[in-house]
Formats: C-alpha cells, sequence, structure tokens
C-alpha cells in the first residue's frame, strides 16, 4: 500500500538547473577564476552530482590542482546565496507538481524530499514559489547537508525512508535523472521518472515507468495518487 511519496527537487519539482547554472557563472565572475559554464557543458558536468562535487570536477579538468577544500566551499557558499537571490524571478513548479501535493496531501499520503542539493536550497524554491510547495506540510528534507554521498549513491532515499519509518514498498520516488533513478532504485523503490531540460536524454529505463510530466503522463492524463498506488515492478 502506498504511503508516501519521495520528491527529487532539481528537475523534478521545477526548471531549476539553469538558475544553479547562472549563480555558479556569476561567483565564477566575481571570484577571478575564469571560467565560464555554458549549457552544453553543464549538460556534461551534470553527470557529477552536487554543486562543491562538480567544482571539484571542474577544477580537476582544468589542472587546477591546488584548489583547496575550502576554496571549494567558499565558492559554493557564495552560489547558494546567489542562487536564493535569482530565484523568486525564475522559478516556476513543473505541471502538475502543485496538484499532485494537494491530491497527496488530501488522500493522507506523506511526503518527504531526498535531494542533493542544499537543503536551504529547496526553502529557497518554496519561497520564491510563494509556498506553492506546501514545504510545512513535508515530513522531511534529506539533502546534500544531512547526506555528503550524493546520488546515484541510495543513501539519501534511505535516509528519507528512515525519518518516515517505511519500507520500500510503502513510498515511491519520483525523479528526472538518471543518477536519481539509480538513487531511488538501489533504495528498493518503485520510481516514478519525467525527464527536464537538461535529463532529456538520460537512461531513464531503471524507472519503474517513465512519462512526460506530472500534468500528462502521454495520454493527456495527470499522475494521480490512483496512478502511483497502481505501479507496481
Ligand atoms: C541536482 C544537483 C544539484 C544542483 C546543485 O540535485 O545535482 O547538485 O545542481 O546543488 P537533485 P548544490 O536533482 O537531487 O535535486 O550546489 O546545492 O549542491
Amino acid at each position: 500500500m502506498l504511503k508516501a511519496v519521495i520528491f527529487d527537487v532539481d528537475g523534478t519539482l521545477a526548471e531549476t538547473e539553469e538558475v544553479h547554472r547562472e549563480a555558479f557563472n556569476i561567483v565564477f565572475k566575481q571570484a577571478g577564476v575564469g571560467w565560464f559554464w555554458s549549457p552544453e557543458q553543464y549538460r556534461e558536468l551534470l553527470k557529477v552530482t552536487g554543486g562543491k562535487e562538480r567544482i571539484r570536477h571542474y577544477a580537476q579538468t582544468e589542472s587546477m590542482t591546488d584548489i583547496s577544500d575550502e576554496d571549494i566551499a567558499s565558492l559554493h557558499r557564495l552560489k547558494t546565496m546567489r542562487y536564493a537571490e535569482l530565484l523568486p524571478h525564475a522559478a516556476t513548479l513543473r505541471p502538475g507538481v502543485e496538484r499532485l501535493i494537494d491530491e497527496c496531501l488530501s488522500r493522507s499520503i506523506r511526503l518527504a524530499i531526498a535531494t542533493t542539493t542544499t537543503e536551504v536550497n529547496v526553502d529557497a524554491l518554496d519561497r520564491a514559489v510563494g509556498g506553492a510547495l506546501r514545504l510545512e506540510r513535508f515530513e522531511s528534507v534529506v539533502g546534500g547537508i544531512t547526506v555528503p554521498e550524493k546520488k546515484p549513491d541510495p543513501k539519501v532515499y534511505q535516509v528519507a525512508l528512515e525519518k518516515l519509518g517505511l519500507n520500500p514498498d510503502e513510498a515511491i520516488a519520483i525523479e528526472d535523472a538518471e543518477a536519481g533513478v539509480t538513487a531511488a532504485r538501489g533504495a528498493g523503490l518503485r520510481c516514478l521518472a519525467s525527464p527536464s531540460f537538461y535529463t532529456i536524454e538520460h537512461d531513464l529505463s531503471k524507472a519503474t515507468a517513465v512519462i512526460e510530466s506530472l500534468a500528462d503522463r502521454g495520454d493527456g492524463k495527470p499522475v494521480t495518487v490512483d496512478y502511483l498506488e497502481m505501479l507496481a515492478d
């Protein structure tokens, strides 16, 4: 029986990756490191999950071996601040997200978040969309600070399940990216996947089902709680 839905954030709740990219680039410019991530580059760089990990990976590809963990942490801290400033001008929830959250709440389906992004970014997203996420009704928000092991590691989903006190067969994950699907499946969860702007070419074949969006499964019908309950491995 379905008791909870665990949502990914970036690309699943909202198309936020362009905002992350812009925030990274502003901070790189201010810091004078001479880096700029184009959308094409960023598509590749997204294979490295987590902002700090992405910066470290890029520094290595640029042969910048003397960059310290403190330098990376400082760039990332500034990027998180910049992201929160940019978000209100850019964020809208993806189609069908608000409707599904409302239906879950009205049917006593519990809600949680499992993301690699920094936890404060989830609050920033809820504020940017005027509280439409209903974040105060989510029982747990597990992110990259709580769980340093980033997706595709299943840890973030395992911790979300622990916090809910549920077995994997009592919940379902909603994801947009290959690493996220791998993480959810690794934790034993069913996983509904809906590709986003940056993950359109990802291999989502490990998902229980792949749909266009939460508003349109591909046949014009939205994702409902009944549909989620029906999804089985
Ligand atoms: C997506 C990510 C994140 C963001 C950056 O996370 O890979 O790393 O791009 O976030 P998810 P931070 O899809 O799991 O929400 O800079 O805060 O790490």
